[in-house]
């Protein structure tokens, strides 16, 4: 005998204590993508307290359509490890060009990230910042995806951490709200400002996406495509090493400023 409301207030009860569990965390990541994915876990496993705010009902950003929706993505050498680490089936294309099924590496990031403790909401976007008294960034402001779709007055709600990711890809948009929103806010990039992704050079693209993904603002850290958008790094394409090690180095980076 199934009762159709103790279904529904499992769901309810479930959510919103967990929800209310992680109104405080340690690092909130906008976006999962692979660079927010990767992140995740390095993060969790370091033991610190992550989530990540997804916009769309599924995970996993660009990868699941590989390239132009042959859904094969290539890794170079430098990234094969994380492939490896994840346990995603690869292999030799050519020297230095490793395949792999975009559907599995997705799943598989995603079930890395949930497997160290990472919760991910899905259908929530970030729509703006919460900052302190000094303009330093401690937090994002959600709302539910639905309610941006259909541009409902509604009003959003708010979740506090140390430190937040824009790992939201080439649209880079929670950096883009804090140069919106703070006058005098500098980003540090080369013009104080978002300098633009530049086109395709995926050599390039992926050697400078390591440099671009730092802390780009007071408490405020930008990782995959959104990383080399801020800074002015070119666009690579499907080749998704870049990513997985940006993913990589921003988790690097948070570990040794938290702990
Ligand atoms: O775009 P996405 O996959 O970003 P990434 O991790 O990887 C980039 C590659 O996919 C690809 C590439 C470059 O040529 O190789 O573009 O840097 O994932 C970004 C995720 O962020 C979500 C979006 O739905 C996607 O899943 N997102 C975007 N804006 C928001 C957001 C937002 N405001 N709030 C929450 N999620």
């Amino acid at each position: 005998m199934l009762d159709e409301t103790i279904i529904t207030k499992a769901i309810i009860d479930t959510y919103t204590k967990e929800f209310i569990s992680n109104l405080k965390v340690d690092v909130i990541i906008a976006g999962a993508g692979p660079a927010g994915l990767v992140a995740s876990k390095f993060l969790a496993d370091a033991g610190l307290k992550t989530i990540i705010f997804e916009r769309k009902l599924s995970v996993g950003g660009g990868m699941f359509g590989g390239g132009m929706m042959f859904n094969i993505i290539v890794v170079q050498d430098e990234a094969k490890k994380i492939l490896d680490f994840y346990s995603i089936k690869n292999s030799e294309y050519e020297p230095n060009y490793h395949i792999a099924d975009a559907v599995e590496a997705v799943s598989k990031l995603t079930a890395g990230a949930i497997d160290a403790g990472v919760k991910i909401y899905n259908l929530i976007s970030v729509e703006d910042v919460k900052i302190d008294a000094d303009n330093k960034v401690n937090g994002v402001v959600i709302n539910w995806t639905a309610v941006e779709m259909a541009k409902l007055h509604v009003d959003p709600m708010t979740f506090e951490s140390k430190c937040v990711i824009d790992a939201t890809g080439h649209d880079s948009e929670v950096v883009k709200v804090v140069l919106r929103k703070i006058p005098e806010a500098k980003l540090y990039t080369k013009n104080g400002g978002i300098v633009g992704e530049l086109p395709m050079n995926a050599e390039i693209g992926e050697k400078t996406l390591v440099e671009t993904t730092k802390e780009i603002y007071p408490g405020l850290y930008v990782a995959g495509m959104a990383a080399n958008a801020c800074s002015g790094g070119q666009r690579m394409g499907p080749i998704f090493g870049g990513m997985l090690l940006s993913g990589e180095k921003v988790a690097q980076l948070i570990i040794e400023k938290l702990k």
